[in-house]
């Protein structure tokens, strides 16, 4: 009876715009004479909202009865943008929602533009979640995110001076996407004591005692699947003190201060995002914010597993769980320690659903980004786990030492505890030893994985156990709502939007590749493209650039191993090659309009000295009025994911030129070619599958290969190698203060004079500014251009994350969609 009485979600214009005013006057209590933008915004939001909460319940039913397996993606970060334009574009009604703002006297862009960027990640990882979220929606896959809600997100970056500084992102003032589920709350313990007992059975008992508690609270985000009612729940958890109000007895006695200030405490785990610095390394709050996290998750997920009254035998046949890089991955412990300390299951038992559940995916190579916590620090924070991880590090290596009898060298080398001073925990050798599969997100970086840095674990598990995923790329919003034009017009020769479902069918575009009409059109989009990025280029930064030059785009966070002082570097050396031209050999030359952003960690100095190099350059360059157009250098404050939907599809050429064998995958450069852009990038990463998919005459690839990077380091350390005379040019211009004060960048030119040259710039310099110069050459050729970015797109299908979800979801998880009926 009471289906009468649920809500049907509006489908036409008019019921949308009734919508939007009920939420302007109810929800909101304003009324419609004085709603601005802010509250167009609001109101539109909360209408999705409430079509999104029917399917989402729907949805959620379904996979109740259906008793299906799910997986859950355990992730630290989720970068996740807007959700308006992406929820209205999903759910197919963002043509209606515009008309509807219009008779309300808005434009749709405009309220887009309101919402506050969900910036909870630091890049590509965060980033990566995000769209793997899209994608399971949108297959219809029974699925949960689990991440932390933080208060800050990344933080804002402000270009002063030619400096970054640092602003909090504070974002949580008013968001419509988010439930509070004020009943869903967990206890979570740090600190404490382990005591262990004989019970009447004589078996031996551990209780974890004493310490401190604080709550964590569920918030729940809906995610639209594109073209399907399928709605599925990222669940984002806060911390609160765990009584929830002042400690009556301390605010009774006067102390207000130690009351308020217990709170508070408890608030700090859910209140930053970490910015991925060095310096974050060892800190107490983020090992606290990791197990808060994990805990709560797990509490969440086996409570939802108890209620199917199943045996925990049959716990993995319907639960997976995905540990995103090693963040999550004392969840492989709380795991073991619920099953033997709370549920009474032998060690044996619960290790062996334990493994069967994990998966975990490697995201780095780089040493300084794996993760290791002290053992002192641990045994403070989470006695029973510590202990926990030395009874399972025990029973792995004895059973290395039963297949490698007397290797000792080998038992040290793979120890889940590092026999340092002081001792420290190797979480990625936890994560593996705790899971079934372990995968990198590209061939090559797959590969590295199992010859360098795991090399010794695929041979004590077999290479069974190591796979690769390569990255993807939601088309949804990194070609459909960040490119519309571009994406209806092949619509149009496709004969409609299956592509977005099915990347592959853009394979059919390039029967088009030199259709004289066609091309007409994709080459009209792109500069349409660029004329919007001008634009936002001359209201941020002031400079004028011009939308017909040639557009080259590096927007990634600032890395030494990403090298934008490579780029910069060979900025420079563009702008003394045209100073020293004559007139006439000056007009021959293609204008070219450098485009960098990105942020530096808060506390990595060289980064940061990168930026201010960008800036003070931009500073010189565009000021010369003898270089004109010729050469414009622009830094974008603040790139995000918003930003990124600007920019992406503006670039002619988009930069990935990290050292060979450091970008673990990448994932921009994926969406920079399905944007209609061509790319100038190292032999590392997914450049090497993008390559292989597009054609090797469809990309610029330079630069040295990753097997040869010891050896080039080698070289250095031995101070064999020549410094490359164009470099040491650019060199001289900047200790020459072309660019203000040498001293700032003294630390940068050093890096590669004196000190090793870690990321061997130099010994790719020459390769990369002759391949810019190639790029250039193609450039001029309009007409070929074009055709080889169709081509390029019409070959882009493998990257859409879909085709990743689909490889989890067989190899990985052993998960199935389940499909609404309404799709048939
Ligand atoms: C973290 C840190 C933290 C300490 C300072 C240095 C440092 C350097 C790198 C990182 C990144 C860790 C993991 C990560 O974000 N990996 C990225 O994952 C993307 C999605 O798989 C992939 O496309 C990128 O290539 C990879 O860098």
């Amino acid at each position: 009876a009471w289906k009468r009485f649920q809500a049907k979600p509006f489908e036409t214009k008019d019921d949308f715009e009734k919508e939007v005013v009920r939420h302007v006057e109810t929800t909101l209590a304003r009324s419609m004479f004085n709603c601005d933008e802010t509250a167009a915004y609001a109101a539109a939001s909360l209408a999705f909202r409430d079509r999104l909460i029917t399917e989402w319940n729907k949805t959620q039913q379904r996979q109740t009865f259906a008793d299906t397996k799910r997986v859950y993606y355990l992730s630290l970060e989720f970068l996740m943008g807007r959700a308006l334009d992406n929820a209205m574009l999903n759910v197919g009604l963002k043509d209606v929602a515009k008309d509807g703002l219009g008779d309300l006297g808005f434009r749709i862009e405009d309220i887009i533009e309101q919402e506050h960027d969900a910036a909870l990640g630091n890049g590509g990882l965060g980033r990566l979640a995000a769209c793997f979220l899209d994608s399971l929606a949108s297959l219809s896959y029974p699925a949960w995110g689990y991440g932390l809600r933080y208060r800050y997100g990344i933080f804002k970056q402000e270009i002063v001076d030619g400096y970054q500084v640092e602003v909090p992102d504070y974002w949580l003032d008013f968001n419509p996407w988010e439930f509070p589920r004020h009943d869903i709350a967990v206890d979570i313990q740090f600190y404490g004591n382990i005591r262990k007992y004989q019970d009447d059975t004589g078996k031996t008992v551990v209780v974890w005692e004493g310490g401190e508690i604080v709550k964590a609270t569920a918030y729940d985000v809906p995610i639209p699947g594109f073209d399907t009612p399928a709605t599925n729940n990222l669940r984002l958890w806060s911390s609160k003190a765990a009584s929830g109000e002042f400690d009556f007895q301390k605010f009774n006695n006067g102390d207000y201060e130690s009351s308020v200030a217990d709170q508070q405490r408890a608030e700090t785990i859910s209140a930053v995002l970490y910015p991925n610095d060095s310096l974050d390394r060892g800190k107490e709050l983020r090992l606290k914010q990791q197990y808060f996290w994990v805990a709560a998750s797990l509490y969440d997920i086996v409570r939802r597993f108890k209620k199917t009254k199943r045996a925990w035998g049959e716990f993995p046949d319907q639960v997976a769980i995905q540990l995103n890089d090693t963040h999550p991955t004392l969840a492989v412990v709380e795991l073991q320690r619920i099953l033997i300390d709370l549920e009474g299951l032998e060690w044996d038992e619960a290790w062996n659903i334990v493994t069967k559940t994990f998966g975990y995916t490697n995201h780095t190579v780089l040493p300084e980004a794996l993760e290791k916590w002290s053992v002192p620090l641990f045994q403070n924070l989470l006695p029973r786990h510590l202990s926990i991880i030395y009874d399972i590090n025990q029973t792995f290596l004895q059973s290395v030492e039963r297949k490698n009898p007397g290797d000792r060298d080998l038992l040290q080398r793979v120890s889940i505890i590092e026999e340092s001073q002081p001792k420290m925990v190797r979480m990625a050798y936890l994560a593996i030893v705790g899971s079934h599969k372990v995968n990198g997100v590209a061939e090559l970086h797959s590969d590295l994985i199992k010859t360098t840095i795991f090399k010794d674990f695929v041979n004590i598990f077999g290479p069974d156990k190591f796979t690769n995923v390569t990255n993807g790329i939601t088309p949804r919003r990194w070609l459909h709502q960040a490119n519309p034009r571009l994406s209806a017009l092949i619509a149009s020769k496709l004969g409609g939007l299956a592509f977005l479902k099915d990347l592959t069918l853009l394979n059919d575009l390039e029967k088009f590749a030199d259709d004289k009409d066609f091309k007409k059109d994709w080459a009209e989009i792109k500069h349409a493209n660029k004329v919007r990025l001008a634009k936002h280029i001359k209201t941020t930064t002031g400079v004028t650039v011009n939308p017909s030059a040639l557009f080259d785009i590096q927007v990634k966070r600032i890395h030494e191993y990403k090298r934008q002082q490579m780029n910069i570097f060979g900025v420079i050396h563009r702008y003394l090659t045209i100073k020293a031209m004559g007139a006439e050999e000056r007009k021959k030359l293609a204008p070219r309009v450098s485009i960098f952003g990105g942020k530096a960690a808060p506390g990595y100095w060289m980064a940061k000295t990168i930026v201010h190099l960008v800036n003070s350059v931009g500073a010189v360059v565009n000021n010369d009025k003898d270089v004109g157009d010729l050469l414009k250098v622009i830094f974008l404050e603040d790139y995000n994911v918003s930003k990124a939907e600007i920019i992406v599809p503006a670039s002619d050429i988009s930069e990935h030129i990290s050292t060979a064998g450091t970008e673990a995958s990448g994932t921009s450069n994926m969406k920079f070619v399905l944007n209609g852009g061509l790319i100038i990038g190292t032999c590392d990463g997914a450049n090497i599958e993008i390559t292989r998919e597009i054609g090797a005459e469809n990309i610029f690839l330079f630069g040295n290969l990753s097997e040869d990077v010891e050896d080039l380091r080698h070289a250095h350390t031995y101070g064999n190698r020549d410094m490359d005379a164009d470099l040491a040019k650019v060199f001289e211009a900047i200790k020459g203060n072309m660019f203000g004060d040498a001293n700032s960048f003294s630390a940068l030119v050093g890096a590669v004079e004196n000190h090793g040259d870690y990321y061997l710039v130099s010994d790719d310099f020459h390769s990369y500014i002759t391949t810019q110069d190639m790029v250039d050459e193609a450039y001029r050729d309009q007409d070929e251009w074009v055709s080889k970015t169709i081509i390029s797109v019409a070959r882009m299908g493998f990257f859409t994350s879909d085709r990743c979800i689909n490889e989890y979801a067989e190899s990985i998880w052993n998960i199935e969609p389940l499909v609404p009926e309404t799709e048939g």
